[in-house]
């Protein structure tokens, strides 16, 4: 999957952790070419040669080399201690002040002007990302503005999960009953991919998430008909988006919302149509949407969605309501 990777860090969370992967390597490269160094020169230096029976000078307790082979070690771990727990500290601080804190009394550095909370929750298999202070529940797309701090609340309602966007900031569990958080920020516009990263069942590998980042513009347009759909945008466009609003209506909303019209219980809809992927995983096209209703469960063993055969939505009746999903956008 493209940019799943932590070593083409793309913001400054992920930055701050791929120099400590960096500083690791170099540390352990020069400890392996010292010590080869030191091995294969002995081996030459001292082998046994043809005719030659003496036994070397042996020695014991040689306080220099004791003395050199203690310090160096302390050195390089202290060199990949200091950062890595100054770095720790910066990565545990969100800056946004806790509950109860006066914010007068934070210090004026410590506290961040510009964030943007999201709470992130961790369902078998897709992820739910609500913003407490805009009203908002989305589902399996994180949409947030660049260059903000994004502070996710990370939580579960099953199992344990983890939250990991390899090129903007990783990873932290998401436990049922305990919050934890973390902060990234995402300086260019772009499609982020994102994983669960605990072993959580059997559709484990396929709970994906993308993070999309846009400019905070459009980024405002997003959150404005995400909390409060334009009707223009939700109402279905032609006839046939109509009759699938109907099929929609009497199938899917127990489980999925548009708007704040139906059950937050699976992925909200509202901006459905412009997801690049279904369920986390497939291409986003007509077919796989409709394989997907048609069977999730041989497409992501384990997941909760029941299947919907041709008797409880006829061919007919799925072509309209795949219109109608197709339709379902919140940004131009
Ligand atoms: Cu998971």
């Amino acid at each position: 999957m493209e940019n799943l990777t932590a070593l083409d860090p793309r913001g400054p969370v992920a930055e701050m952790q791929m120099s400590l992967i960096q500083l690791s390597l170099y540390i352990m490269i020069f400890v392996i070419v010292i010590v080869f160094t030191i091995y294969i020169f002995v081996l030459i230096r001292f082998r046994e040669r043809p005719g030659d029976t003496h036994i070397p000078k042996q020695v014991h307790g040689n306080r220099a080399l004791e003395f050199i082979w203690t310090t160096i070690p302390i050195l390089l771990l202290l060199l990949l201690a200091i950062p890595n727990v100054m770095d720790t500290f910066t990565l545990a601080d969100t800056g946004v002040p806790e509950e109860g804190v006066d914010e007068a009394l934070l210090d004026e550095d410590e506290a961040v002007e510009d964030y943007l909370v999201v709470q992130a929750t961790g369902h078998q298999f897709w992820w739910e990302f609500e913003y407490p202070d805009l009203g908002i529940n989305a589902g399996q797309d994180l949409y947030i503005p660049t260059d903000t701090r994004i502070v996710v609340e990370l939580e579960a309602s099953d199992v344990i999960h983890s939250f990991w966007i390899p090129s903007l900031a990783g990873k932290q569990d998401n436990i049922p009953g305990i919050t934890n958080d973390l902060w990234f920020e995402a300086p260019e516009e772009g499609i982020y991919a994102g994983k669960c990263t605990e072993l959580c069942g059997p559709s484990h590998w396929l709970m994906d998430f993308k993070v999309v980042a846009v400019d905070p513009e459009t980024f405002a347009v997003w959150a404005e008909n995400m909390a409060e759909p334009d009707e223009e945008l939700t109402e279905p466009s032609g006839e046939v988006a109509v009759e699938g609003r109907e099929v929609f209506e009497n199938n899917c909303i127990g489980c999925h919302a548009v708007g704040d019209e139906g059950s937050p219980t699976g992925p909200n809809f509202t901006n459905f149509g412009e997801r690049t992927v279904i369920a986390g995983f497939l291409e986003y096209n007509e077919d796989n949407l409709h394989d997907w209703i048609r069977d999730p469960e041989s497409l992501k063993p384990g997941n909760d969605m029941p299947a919907f055969d041709e008797n409880t939505i006829s061919e007919d009746e799925m072509d309209s309501l795949i219109e109608y999903i197709n339709d379902l956008r919140v940004l131009e």
